[in-house]
């Protein structure tokens, strides 16, 4: 790995937002490929950090700024990726259900998406079954549903049953999570997959398109 690679690899690993602008800046300046800085420094840099929170080195919080960091360097080099056709490995679509408005476990687990090499498209907070339904029909591979409150969990059934009504359900992927739902919650509301933290959310993520 070039010395700056290396550079915005460890500066995403300590969460140093500006480090990762600067070395990212640094090395669209000396001519390295949007590609090899995504690959190589951001997405490598995540897979590490999900790598120690699996491992209990780290926690929320650091795993949260060195979310926000690789973010601010995927803001340089996503018009050079655009540009360059560079492809995502798959269209994420996440939201908060219906009613709920919680999103901090949903922007981790969309960042860690992002860092795995996802193009994720947040829907926001308060998602009705239609505006999922809109965003599978758009041709996303992943619907990503986040609830924290018990009471609105039952909106990531209805979600489902609204995407298998318009005949989308063989089209897309399901992905639930959130504080009160479990493996077996999933599996009985006919989702595709349930993971515990946004690391995790990120590998199933890969799992499923394939990329293991
Ligand atoms: C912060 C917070 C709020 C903030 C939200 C700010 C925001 N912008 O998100 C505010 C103050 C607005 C809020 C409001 C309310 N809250 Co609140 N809130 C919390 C709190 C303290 C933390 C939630 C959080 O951010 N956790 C940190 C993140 C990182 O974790 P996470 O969300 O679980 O996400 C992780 C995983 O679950 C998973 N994940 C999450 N989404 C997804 C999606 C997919 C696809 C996958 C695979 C994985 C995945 O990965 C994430 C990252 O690792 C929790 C308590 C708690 N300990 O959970 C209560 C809590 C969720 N709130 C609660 C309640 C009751 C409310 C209110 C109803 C309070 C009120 N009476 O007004 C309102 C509801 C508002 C609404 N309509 O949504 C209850 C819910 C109880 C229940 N079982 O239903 C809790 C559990 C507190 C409690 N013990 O009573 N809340």
């Amino acid at each position: 790995m070039t010395d700056i690679l290396k550079t915005i690899f460890e500066s995403v690993l300590v969460g140093n937002k500006k480090g990762v602008s600067d070395g990212v800046q640094q090395a669209v300046d000396a001519g390295v490929d949007a590609g090899e800085i995504l690959n190589k420094g951001l997405i490598a840099a995540m897979s590490e950090v999900g790598r120690r929170f699996e491992e209990g080195e780290y926690f929320v919080p650091e795993m949260l700024i060195a979310a926000r960091a690789m973010s601010a360097g995927m803001e340089i080099i996503k018009p050079l990726l655009v540009k360059a056709g560079v492809e995502t490995i798959g269209k994420v679509a996440i939201g908060t259900v219906k009613g709920d408005l919680h999103d901090i476990g949903k922007n981790l687990v969309g960042m860690m998406m992002e860092g795995a090499g996802f193009e994720v498209i947040d829907l926001g907070v308060d998602v009705t079954p239609d505006r999922f339904v809109e965003a599978a029909r758009s041709g996303v591979n992943i619907i990503a549903m986040s609830a924290l409150l018990t009471t609105t969990i039952p909106s990531m059934e209805a979600t489902i049953k609204a995407i298998e009504v318009s005949n989308l359900r063989d089209s897309v992927r399901i992905l639930v999570g959130g504080a009160p739902v479990t493996q077996a919650y999933a599996e009985k509301i006919g989702a595709d997959g349930y993971a515990a933290d946004a690391s995790a959310a990120a590998r199933k993520a890969l799992e499923i398109v394939g990329r293991s």
